[in-house]
């Protein structure tokens, strides 16, 4: 059994990581590129080792320094974290071959789950009901295509085979558009993957984005953690998670029957370790498989606030080949938690990445508060990496009192020196749609902006918000007025705010 861990990742994820371990009682070894060579993860492990120039290829990305890394430390297990070597099924092998312990599933798990055709293949034969498309799981021909897209019937999405993350999909919507559609989509495939295999799914309009968070131990007991609501997002990148999700609300049925499916996904690959089964669900309330993540994700903390699990601290747990400590029955979301992901980029600008060294940093504390983070005041935001600064995670009793607490702890979240998104939160958090959770994938996109007052786009009006929290929550009348009283919620300036500071700082 392991004692010391490398952590093979950065930011606030290897922080995360590293507090797990160190809550265990486990040795802990760092590894940074260039440009991170004062960063937080390096300052908080026991060791840290170099990697090489600031490009994840020549650092995060590269197996044998990082192998190297671990047999020179004596780490007899590795973190991947998420991103970079997390989903790669020959570097968990290349660890197994060195007889490194890979702290997530095996090879054949990722191998199986990164194949979309095969997942789509394997999940339909174990009864994990998947979107109407094509079945094989070799290469099909264009004409082949063709003749499906028919039997399917139109509208129908082209996704690449080792896609994921929306790389390489195209929605067609008339037998027209097909064959340059293939085109496209190959040649996308081919460059991004280098595997040009495509199949095809019909298109879920208006869907949702609901993921389920499942943990498999080595003893074949696998239980899930309830789902999380992420459809807030905008060019596949998630913006906003919570859990639960509004759109399954206090439908238990419904909530027991996600979950039962991912755990039924989940066994189908011999799955071992912490995992996420993603569904879209329509208007309807039907739900489909989409893929899974054989990862720690992001956005695991509002999993962690509603039941208590450190799901990392599991995974470690597990993979040190210890039985779960949980069975489904001891697993309740309890109230309700919301993360907003605080991002280097500047919402008026189309989210254009923003860099530069961060003048001060002050996040927010306080009762059901949390705040993942990997960054400092001094620190340089560079553009090598994610422009992930911190994840702020709030918990309240209910959905109207997360929202609350989130509102006024993005008021009291001070960042100078880089320009973040926080307004784009602000100003989501004042949206009666969101209010009313009333939002399917597309709101970011074709229903939001940080600009305009077009159709659609509303600032809370009081009693539109009110009569809309109220029904949709089931929460009292009190509540759902509490929820649009804004206060002076940002009026402060940051040019104000700097101008109040006392150097040094
Ligand atoms: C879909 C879909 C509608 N119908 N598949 C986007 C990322 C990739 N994981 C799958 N994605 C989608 N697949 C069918 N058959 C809509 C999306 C989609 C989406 C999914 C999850 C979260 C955000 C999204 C945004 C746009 C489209």
């Amino acid at each position: 059994m392991f004692t010391k861990v490398l952590i093979a990742n950065r930011g606030e994820i290897a922080v995360r990581i590293l507090r797990a371990c160190r809550e265990l009682g486990l040795r802990t070894v760092a590894v940074y590129s260039e440009v991170d060579r004062t960063a937080l993860h390096v300052r908080y492990a026991d060791e840290a080792y170099p990697l090489g120039p600031a490009p994840a290829t020549e650092s995060y990305l590269n197996m044998e320094k990082i192998l190297a890394v671990a047999k020179k430390s004596g780490a007899e297990a590795i973190h991947p974290g998420y991103g970079f070597l997390a989903e790669n099924p020959d570097f968990a092998q290349a660890c197994k071959d060195e007889g490194i312990t890979f702290i997530g599933p095996s090879p054949e798990a990722i191998a199986a789950m990164g194949d979309k055709m095969q997942a789509r293949a394997r999940m339909k034969a174990a009864g994990v009901p998947v979107v109407p498309g094509t079945e094989a799981t070799e290469d099909l021909s264009d004409q082949e295509l063709i003749e499906a897209a028919h039997r399917i019937g139109f509208p129908v999405m082209v996704k690449a085979a080792a896609g994921g993350g929306g790389k390489g999909m195209r929605i067609v919507r008339t037998p027209e558009e097909m064959p340059s559609a293939l085109q496209l989509a190959r040649q996308e495939a081919k460059s991004a993957f280098g595997d040009e295999r495509v199949y095809l799914e019909k298109l879920i309009e208006h869907a949702r984005h609901i993921e389920v968070q499942v943990l498999a131990d080595s003893f074949g007991q696998t239980i899930h953690l309830g789902e999380r609501e992420c459809s807030i997002q905008r060019r596949h990148q998630k913006l906003i998670e919570e859990a639960p999700s509004p759109f399954v609300g206090d439908d238990e049925e419904l909530r027991q029957r996600l979950g039962q499916v991912a755990v039924r996904a989940a066994r189908a690959v011999d799955y071992v370790n912490a995992g996420t089964v993603e569904f879209l669900m329509d208007q309807d309330r039907n739900f489909y498989f989409l893929e899974m993540n054989t990862r720690i994700q992001v956005e695991h903390p509002v999993t962690e606030l509603v039941t208590g699990v450190d799901i990392v601290k599991e995974q470690i747990r597990i993979a040190r080949g210890r039985a779960l400590r949980y069975s489904q029955q001891d697993i309740r979301m309890q109230g309700w938690a919301i993360e907003a992901r605080i991002n280097a980029e500047d919402p008026y600008n189309d989210f254009m990445p923003s860099i530069g060294t961060l003048l001060y940093h002050s996040p927010p504390t306080g009762p059901g508060v949390r705040v993942d983070t990997g960054v400092f005041t001094g620190m340089e935001i560079t553009p090598y990496y994610d422009p992930l600064i911190a994840k702020l995670i709030v918990w309240g009793e209910t959905r109207a009192q997360a929202i609350l607490r989130m509102r006024r702890a993005l008021e009291e979240y001070k960042i100078l020196g880089v320009k973040t998104n926080i307004p784009f939160h602000q100003r989501m958090l004042a949206q009666y749609r969101f209010l009313a959770g009333h939002f399917d994938t597309r709101f970011v996109e074709e229903r939001f902006s940080m600009t305009d007052h077009h159709a659609g786009v509303q600032e809370t009006h009081p009693e539109i918000a009110a009569l809309l929290a109220t029904l949709v929550a089931h929460e009292a009348a009190r509540k759902a007025a509490q929820i649009i009283r804004t206060g002076n919620a940002g009026r402060t300036s940051l040019w104000k705010w700097y101008g109040r500071l006392r150097p040094p700082f």
